[in-house]
């Protein structure tokens, strides 16, 4: 288990923006803008396979550690996934949200894939300090990415990242000169990145306390047994948060919205 967040949510930083160059450059011209090199994250995300050795639990078991607590759970029927976020007591910590594909629920030839992914993989890895940026352990042929493309996208993903961040996301809240997420999108759009358009741009809004957008995932290089493809890898979220009528800013997510981020990582 990681003994530090800082060094922990950096190190998943950097193996984040090795594959996804846009977060690093809208990083850098969010900062730019803003005139400061501090972009507080509002949240990072995992993908998990819910079997034994890789379960929800299992990464959970590391921010616990580092003294987060369980707060939201999330049920997404058509993609299989079931999910928890998780937040720490100095709210100026980013939130977790971590979710799991209930393997079970795949066809047979799918789930024999996964097992036979997973089972390359030794049970005590889970626990190392570096499991959350340790990508993945385990080969898989492009074949095999490819048939479960076919029934789940983010079976596919997972297969071929592994463990790692899968995104950051940018608090809108605490941008001072951009600090409307329609502004940061018209910001986005205007230096050519491109957003996902899933759902519309902005998923939520004020009536859900909670606004969302992002860009589609980059494309990057994996090795498959067989030969080495670009890929989508990972993205880069924007979140604005309102204030309740209880006078506090709403800290949860909001599934009808994540179910159109987890597209994200969907081919462009
Ligand atoms: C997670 C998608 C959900 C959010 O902020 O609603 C999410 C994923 O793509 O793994 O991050
Ligand atoms: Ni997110």
């Amino acid at each position: 288990m990681h003994s530090n967040i800082d060094t922990l949510f950096a190190n998943m930083w950097d193996d984040y923006v090795a594959i996804t160059p846009s977060a690093y450059k809208i990083h850098a011209l969010l900062a730019g803008e803003e005139n400061t090199s501090e972009i507080v994250n509002d949240h990072v995300a995992f993908r998990t396979f819910a079997l034994d050795k890789t379960a929800l639990d299992k990464l959970a078991a590391h921010f616990l550690a580092l003294g987060y607590e369980e707060k939201g759970d999330y049920n997404f029927e058509a993609k299989k996934l079931t999910a928890k976020h998780f937040e720490h007591p100095d709210d100026t910590q980013p939130k977790v949200f971590i979710s799991e594909l209930r393997v079970n629920e795949l066809s047979q030839q799918a789930q024999a894939i996964i097992e036979s992914l997973v089972a390359q993989m030794d049970g005590e890895q889970v626990t190392a300090d570096n499991f959350l940026y340790s990508g993945r352990h385990w080969k898989v042929s492009k074949a095999d990415y490819d048939t479960l493309l076919n029934e789940s996208e983010y079976a596919a993903w997972l297969a071929a990242w592994g463990f790692r961040a899968n995104h950051f996301t940018v608090s809108v809240n605490h941008l001072s000169s951009t600090n409307e997420l329609e502004e940061v999108n018209t910001l986005l759009k205007d230096a050519g990145f491109v957003l996902n358009t899933s759902g519309g741009e902005i998923k939520g809004g004020p009536e859900v306390y909670l606004a969302q957008s992002s860009t589609m995932a980059d494309s990057a290089e994996v090795a498959f047994s067989e030969e080495t493809l670009a890929i989508p890898s990972c993205f880069y979220e924007f979140a604005q948060r309102y204030t309740m009528d209880n006078g506090k800013l709403y800290q949860g997510f909001v599934a009808a919205s994540a179910d159109k981020i987890f597209e994200s990582t969907n081919a462009k």
